[in-house]
């Protein structure tokens, strides 16, 4: 079996980072299959090298991850495979179909969709087709052609990410991926709990259940990972810093162990406890991810963040005296938000002095409570991303995009370039190593992952993620 990993990006100035997902079944797989696993972003291989690629892998199965923002991508390279050899099965998993199940399967090229953890369906899928065997039905897998009457996603304990091995990164060139702000490449990410029990009103990550890797798990797969050469560490936990008693236990692990590496962490305001700074930078830490969000306590209430201003200058304060960097994430245009709100949220992060800030425009996405509440006052009447999963060619506007109604599409993008022309942001971090030489666009600004690739002039703009997943 193949996964592949869909390319969507210009090259130059984005970080590529190793699909965890792909990776974690693989390593799974392995005990009982052939697999390989193809980053098509970091080898900036396109759909229409599809037809060679499947000449030098000559897979039985094709598996596609799916995210929302590369969903039109995913879904073309499923095309292109049957196009090129429909005997090839296909199937797709991943965030989007896991959320989006039916509307993923509507598509006749997808013979498969798998729902949640992929590793058990997966494995019961190549056992069924590798033997012949005639399918029946498995938990969290779908089969096109059969009439479904629900389509659901069944989380047993069975199903936590700590049950299964950790992603085996020699699966793919583990070396050639590389951070601008990791202070030594190459780098690689790691996850070690996925959800988060806080109930910010704009975030769809707070789904449950908690799953947690031990603790065990997480220093052994750090050992592995400087043993093969890495040296920076991506953490994508929601909330690396919620279990205190695990943080404290993580840190001493590494320092027992004596594993040299660095890593940063995504937490919240209200969850870093004032020992977690240093303790962490003795372990390796140098930078903390904070979803800030708005310099605006009013603002901050009606998201449900739970601190205020005030919290967030002392925390920053005291991650910056330990010696760590510290990145903010900020949220535009909330709803209700004047202009005044937002120029306040922007000058907050200069105040602050962030190693980095993000910011990017609020969504209200489909899942979260924000959402629900435009539907409940008519503003919405439709999830545009079962819409869009279900028509991906039709592309999604960024007027669509925005919580607010309250500005024009102009509005809104003065609003990101006075933003990111008043802070020190990703661009300026990739700039200065590169001895100022790079001059590229930082093109995180301005993804293009929603559109209908026909219509350049609508876009996604940056952090879309951050937004909804983090509290970094
Ligand atoms: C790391 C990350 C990124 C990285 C991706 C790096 C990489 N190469 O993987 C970066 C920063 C590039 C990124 C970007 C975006 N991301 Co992102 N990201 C995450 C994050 C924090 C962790 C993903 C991860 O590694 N998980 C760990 C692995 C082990 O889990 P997994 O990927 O879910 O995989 C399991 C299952 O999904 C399934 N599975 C996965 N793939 C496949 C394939 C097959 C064939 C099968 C059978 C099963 C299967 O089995 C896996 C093992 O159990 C998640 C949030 C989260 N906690 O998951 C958001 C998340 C995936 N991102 C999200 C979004 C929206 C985006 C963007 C579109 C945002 C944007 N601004 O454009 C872009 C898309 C572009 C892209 N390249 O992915 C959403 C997706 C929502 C959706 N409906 O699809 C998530 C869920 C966050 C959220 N709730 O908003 N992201
Ligand atoms: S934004 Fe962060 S803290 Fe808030 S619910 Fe989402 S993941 Fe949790």
């Amino acid at each position: 079996m193949t996964g592949l990993y869909p390319s969507g990006y210009t090259r130059e100035a984005r970080s590529v980072l190793p699909p965890l997902g792909l990776l974690s079944l693989a390593s799974y797989l392995k005990e009982k299959h052939d697999v390989e696993v193809l980053d098509m972003m970091l080898l900036d291989h396109s759909v229409e090298d599809m037809p060679d690629i499947l000449q030098v892998f000559k897979p039985d199965i094709v598996g596609v991850t799916a995210v929302i923002g590369l969903w039109a991508l995913a879904l073309e390279i499923v095309r292109e495979v049957k196009r090129s050899n429909s005997s090839i099965y296909t199937v797709v998993g991943g965030p989007n179909p896991t959320y989006y199940p039916e509307e993923t399967l509507s598509h006749r090229e997808i013979d498969f969709v798998i729902v949640g953890n992929g590793q058990k369906p997966l494995m019961a899928l190549c056992d069924i087709l590798e033997h012949g065997w005639t399918f029946e039905r498995i938990e969290n897998c779908y089969m096109q052609g059969v009439g479904y009457s629900k389509f659901d996603c069944t989380h047993s304990s069975g199903h936590d990410i700590g049950n299964f091995p950790y992603p085996d990164r020699r699966f793919t060139q583990y070396k050639s991926y590389t951070v601008p702000f990791c202070p030594e490449n190459p780098s690689t990410t790691m996850i070690t709990s996925m959800g988060c029990p806080f109930r910010c009103a704009f975030c769809t990550q707070n789904r449950p259940p908690i799953q947690l890797c031990s603790v065990r798990a997480v220093v052994d797969e750090m050992e592995e990972i400087e043993d093969l050469g890495i040296r920076s560490i991506l953490f994508q936990d929601e909330l690396f810093t919620l279990y205190r008693g695990r943080v404290r236990t993580v840190c001493e692990g590494l320092l027992e162990r004596g594993i040299r590496l660095n890593w940063t962490v995504k937490s919240r305001v209200s969850s870093l406890r004032p020992w977690m700074p240093g303790l962490m930078k003795q372990a390796g830490c140098f930078n903390i991810h904070f979803g800030i969000e708005s310099g605006n306590d009013a603002t901050l209430r009606r998201m449900n963040k739970g601190y205020t201003r005030e919290n967030v200058v002392d925390v920053v304060k005291s991650v910056k005296k330990a010696g760590l960097s510290c990145t903010g994430n900020f949220m535009l245009a909330y709803p209700g938000e004047t202009e005044e709100d937002i120029l306040q949220t922007i000058a907050f992060a200069k105040e602050l002095e962030l190693d980095i800030s993000q910011f990017s425009l609020t969504i209200d996405s489909p899942g979260s409570q924000l959402f629900e509440e435009a539907l409940r006052m008519g503003r919405r009447t439709e999830d545009y991303f079962s819409e869009f999963t279900r028509y991906p060619d039709r592309g999604i506007p960024l007027e669509q995009f925005s919580a607010s109604d309250r500005f024009s599409r102009e509005q809104l993008q003065g609003f990101l370039d006075k933003a990111y022309a008043s802070t020190r942001t990703l661009f300026n971090v990739v700039k200065e190593k590169s001895g100022g030489c790079y001059d590229g666009k930082w093109d995180n600004y301005a993804i293009t992952a929603f559109n209908n690739r026909n219509s350049p002039d609508t876009f996604y703009s940056v952090g879309a993620e951050e937004r909804t997943v983090a509290d970094e």
